[in-house]
């Protein structure tokens, strides 16, 4: 039994830095609302920057920034198309449908990655009887499908599909940055053919709460609108801002040691009997692995069992585990985590 919990659960249980919590308790604050939080305002700028968009407003949640995308992107009676295992689709309480009149038309991939084709053939064509297509969402790095990553080329491809048909393209980059620092590449370069993305802070920078939403300063100005009418607009916010920057400027960059030791988790679960997991397929910070029908255990029954010996995980239905590494994920805890694992299983 060891002392803490190794919490794998997910990258949004980090608690902030020290340097966070020191820069929060410094921050200089305004009313948001009015414009006026100068901490606020530096972390548009930079998450602007970061994007290579024109401009950025801050928001409560990852869901909120998504959700204001598709209220900004469509009209109520429209279709948005999004992969099928998709967080938009899935876990954000059916809120395309309640907050924006949007139906989902999920298309269902092996591995999180859409094909341009699907996206041609799901987008409907127009006539009088047909529901209009009003936006293309894509995730990256992809949640469910266990932090794939779609290469540029591929969102280049996807993109160029949306814009045939006039259709804007919105980015759930949650984890943008793990993505990026996947394939060597930037986020803004990631974001490039992209009209709006979201990407979080409060995931593997580490940052207590927040996300922002890029695009166009039209279109942020529209969902800054937005916000308020979903009930985000802040007030002396520059507080949890200023954790955000110093994530920006000191979390960021160490996040490939996460993908790494994603990977490293793999490789150790990989081998355990019971166990159906490619680790090749683990690129960023997510582990998803499912257990054979012949495997002593359940998911449920693993978790609880890892949790008895202090090593946290999500078990999603009856088979399927998942684990995320983050910051506070040593190599150490890693290989107690496999060790764990291990036990359970023989
Ligand atoms: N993901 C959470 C849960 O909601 C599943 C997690 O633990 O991974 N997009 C993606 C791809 C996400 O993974 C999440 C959160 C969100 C959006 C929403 O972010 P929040 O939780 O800030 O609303």
């Amino acid at each position: 039994m060891i002392n803490r919990p190794i919490d794998l659960r997910s990258d949004t249980v980090t608690q902030p830095t020290q340097a966070m919590r020191e820069a929060m308790a410094a921050a200089e604050v305004g009313d948001d609302v009015y414009g006026e939080d100068p901490t606020i305002n530096r972390l548009e700028e930079a998450a602007a920057e970061l994007m290579g968009k024109e401009a950025a407003v801050f928001v409560p949640s990852g869901t909120m920034g998504n959700q204001i995308a598709i209220h900004v992107h469509t009209q109520p009676g429209t279709e948005v198309i999004a992969e099928a295992g998709s967080h938009i689709f899935n876990f954000e309480m059916g809120a395309m449908a309640a907050l924006s009149g949007t139906l989902p038309r999920p298309i269902s991939t092996s591995e999180g990655i859409l094909d341009p084709e699907q996206v041609e053939v799901a987008i409907q064509p127009p006539a009088g009887y047909r529901t209009p297509t009003a936006l293309l969402v894509l995730e990256n790095s992809h949640n469910l499908a266990g932090g794939r990553v779609m290469d540029r080329e591929r969102m280049a491809e996807l993109a160029a599909v949306a814009r045939r048909h006039g259709l804007p393209v919105h980015l759930d980059g949650a984890r943008i940055h793990n993505a990026a620092a996947h394939l060597g590449t930037t986020a803004a370069e990631l974001a490039a053919d992209c009209d709006t993305v979201m990407f979080c802070l409060s995931k593997g920078l580490a940052a207590p709460v927040g996300s922002l939403l890029a695009g166009s300063t039209k279109t942020i100005e529209h969902a800054r609108r937005v916000r308020k009418m979903f009930g985000g607009g802040m007030r002396q916010a520059g507080i949890l801002a200023a954790a955000g920057l110093v994530a920006l400027e000191e979390v960021l960059p160490r996040l490939a040691e996460d993908n790494r030791r994603g990977r490293a988790l793999a490789d150790g679960i990989a081998q355990v009997p019971g166990i159906d997991l490619d680790p090749v397929t683990v690129e960023t910070n997510i582990v998803f692995f499912r257990l054979s029908p012949s495997a002593p255990r359940t998911a449920p029954e693993l978790s609880s069992g890892l949790a008895e010996q202090g090593v946290l995980a999500h078990s999603l239905g009856h088979d399927s585990i998942r684990m995320v590494t983050h910051y506070q994920i040593s190599d150490e805890d890693v290989e107690t985590a496999v060790d764990a694992v291990r036990q359970m299983m023989t």
